[in-house]
């Protein structure tokens, strides 16, 4: 490749074609961090997809693939990868706004490999692929991958649709956040339509909890505070109160999220001498911009971010930043959302 190419729009553009195009080769799926549904569904649902016609296909990052996920079509074949060996043509990443996510992976597969292939939808994506296609009107990057795969003509299997519903569905908060448009709908009938079962992927996310959850999922609420006028709520975890395994299988964040009068929901959770702190928004708010003044990032109504230091710290500093978020001083500078 020589100058890496951008494209915004919803259909993938000829640049964003160009890799896939040819009968077979070799590909390696890169997943970042933590890989959640959107990521696992739509790197697993594109290579299944390149398998299909007559592509090698490698699926990999630095961590595994959780456990709740275990449904997914294909995910056994997702790999822990210690280093990229060999060479590959097209390294493809989704859902990755930044390449230090892949903990020097990428770097690694970018000696390796032809052409770096970047499908996200995140604002804030780096563009550091050779091919950057970044549609921030999507609602999960699933949406994107299926349009990726009708434009290049892949039937879409049982399995292929299986993983793109389950990462819309995920990053939807099940079709019922502010980024659901009318094509989310339109995709998802169709990935219905081609074998996805929506009841069967909600049992997988929804009700598989462990015996003890209920009783730790108590603890948690609990702790939920409300600030005075009610627009803020915040549920902080100082370590070792609640098991890593259960914090990690719920998404704690809804529940301040849920009460009538909020519209900025926080999760700070104290782990290993620093805070992950994840935001939620509803409504105008936009919690990206809180979360990059911490180095963070993610979406307008839902960010994260990590502080270093005590959770007795970060807690005020994180609630300032929300508060100001809400209530721009007069002739500020923060720009219209
Ligand atoms: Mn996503």
């Amino acid at each position: 490749m020589t100058a890496a190419v951008e494209h915004r729009g919803p259909a993938p553009s000829r640049a964003v074609l160009a890799p896939f195009a040819r009968a077979g080769g070799r590909a390696l799926m890169l997943g970042h961090v933590h890989p959640d549904a959107d990521v696992l569904g739509t790197l697993l649902a594109l290579g299944l997809a390149l398998e299909g016609r007559g592509w090698s296909v490698a699926y990999g990052g630095p961590h595994p693939a959780p456990a709740a996920l275990g449904f997914l079509p294909g995910v056994d074949r997702y790999r822990v990868l210690p280093g990229v060996e060999g060479a590959v043509d097209v390294v493809v990443l989704t859902d990755c706004p930044n390449p230090q996510r892949t903990e020097g992976l990428l770097e690694q597969a970018r000696r390796a490999a032809g052409v770096v292939v970047n499908i996200d939808h995140h604002p804030d994506n780096r563009r550091y692929g050779d091919v950057n296609w970044i549609d921030v009107s999507a609602a999960a990057t699933g949406e994107m991958v299926y349009e990726l795969l009708q434009a290049l003509g892949c039937p879409l299997t049982p399995a292929i649709a299986g993983n793109l519903f389950t990462a819309i569905h995920t990053d939807t908060g099940s079709f019922r956040y502010s980024n659901v448009t009318e094509r989310t709908f339109r995709v998802a009938a169709a990935l219905v339509a081609a074998g996805a079962r929506p009841a069967l992927v909600s049992e997988w996310l929804y009700e598989r909890r462990a015996p003890d959850a209920l009783a730790w999922l108590g603890e948690a609420l609990r702790r939920v505070e409300l600030s005075e006028d009610g627009r803020v709520a915040w549920l902080a975890l100082p370590a070792g109160v609640l098991p890593e395994r259960f914090i990690e299988s719920e998404e704690l964040v809804n529940y301040p999220r849920s009460i009538a009068s909020v519209r900025v929901a926080c999760l700070l959770r104290e782990q290993d001498g620093a805070v992950k702190v994840s935001l939620r928004a509803k409504g105008d708010v936009d919690v990206q911009r809180i979360a990059a003044q911490f180095g963070g990032g993610g979406h307008p109504s839902a960010a994260g971010c990590t502080l270093a230091g005590r959770l007795s710290d970060a807690l005020p500093r994180v609630l300032a930043a929300v508060s100001a978020a809400l209530d721009p001083a007069p002739g500020g500078s923060r720009p219209a959302p």
